[in-house]
């Protein structure tokens, strides 16, 4: 017996293994996964969302807008090649994981921090980390806090079902310091609970209380103190057990962020397609192997970011006005933790 075998067989092997991929391909077109099939027979995602400016929160005329809101146009347009084809519901925190859980959204888009509990206690998938948070304090200026731990004996308001609720307990728990918590579902009673002095501060992801306190009557009497109590990674949020709509999630986030390595953007894109690189031949779709092998439009990337833009784009747009800076949130080449897995 040779320990290797003749060339001749070799190719068969090959053309054996090819037929393996490709018949696995199809089988993986034709089963597209039941939220899919959901989705598209009702023509809509469901997306459950907070009401916080900059990351979601309905215009004048009623559009929802924001940084993850663009990620649910951006999930539209990768299903239905329609940025409009995602409805937008605001749910309170207490209510939305419970909704997802029962089938009542698609996907939460709401700043859902992922969390080792709500993976295995809730069933829980999570699509990438889109914005790398912290939990913050608002408080008022007059107080003169500079820090959590000045808190003593203050009365902070939580809002019930976050994991805010349970950081400020862990916090107060090991630095042996008192507080009262007052647990409130309301949104808009849980800011009322700021402005009229019935709790001391409040206490939400810094991305939260950024956006609330441009909505208090006075937001300069007010500070988001520069201390993060924890780590918030926000991801998109999808039920358990279904892996083919949750790598359609990762890989419209990956796309955003890719695009934005790549120098890829909404004003360029149409260069881009006379790219001589075969990474972004197949990640534009002028190559379509690569998307016709996980069942979207060759074009989905494309059109994600002609329409909705790469991560820069998004990011600068909703959440620079309201002073953000990158921070975390930059490309892992600019030394922040955003970091595409390959597209090929
Ligand atoms: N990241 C925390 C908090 C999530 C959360 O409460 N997010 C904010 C938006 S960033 C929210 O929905 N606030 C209520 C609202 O906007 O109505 C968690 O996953 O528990």
């Amino acid at each position: 017996m040779t320990v290797h075998s003749r060339p001749g067989s070799r190719w068969k092997g090959a053309l054996a293994a090819s037929l393996v991929l490709a018949s696995s391909v199809v089988s993986g077109l034709a089963h597209a996964g039941p939220t899919l099939d959901k989705i598209k027979e009702r023509g809509t995602i469901k997306v459950g969302v907070g009401t916080t400016p900059g990351f979601f929160a309905p215009d004048s005329g009623g559009k929802w807008k924001g940084f993850f809101v663009d990620y649910g146009r951006a999930l539209s347009i990768a299903v239905f090649n329609d940025p409009d084809k995602a409805e937008f519901t605001n749910s309170s925190p207490q209510q939305r994981l419970p909704a997802l859980q029962s089938g009542e959204f698609d996907i939460l888009l709401s700043g859902v921090t992922v969390t080792i509990t709500r993976a295995f206690q809730l069933g829980f998938h999570f699509g990438p980390t889109v914005f790398y948070d912290g939990q913050g304090i608002l408080v008022r200026k007059d107080l003169n806090v500079e820090k959590a731990a000045d808190l003593d004996g203050a009365t902070i308001g939580v809002q019930s079902g976050t994991t805010g609720e349970l950081n400020i307990a862990d916090f107060f728990r090991k630095t042996g310091k008192q507080f009262t918590p007052v647990t409130i579902e309301d949104t808009g009673e849980f800011i009322n609970a700021l402005e009229s002095g019935r709790v001391d501060a409040i206490t939400q992801d810094s991305s939260d209380l950024v956006g609330k306190r441009t909505q208090l009557k006075k937001p300069d009497d007010y500070v988001v103190l520069p201390e993060r109590l924890s780590k918030e990674p926000l991801a998109p949020a999808i039920a358990g057990g279904d892996d083919r709509w949750l790598e359609i999630v990762n890989w419209t986030v990956n796309a955003t962020i890719q695009a934005e390595e790549w120098g890829i953007t909404s004003q360029n894109v149409d260069e881009f397609l006379k790219s001589e690189d075969p990474a972004i031949q197949r990640f534009l779709g002028v190559d379509p192997a690569l998307a016709q092998a996980i069942g979207l439009d060759p074009k989905w990337a494309y059109n994600i970011i002609k329409t909705v833009g790469n991560y820069g784009e998004i990011f600068d747009r909703n959440l620079k006005p309201l002073g953000w800076d990158r921070g975390y949130n930059r490309l892992w080449t600019d030394g922040g933790l955003l970091y595409s897995p390959p597209f090929r």
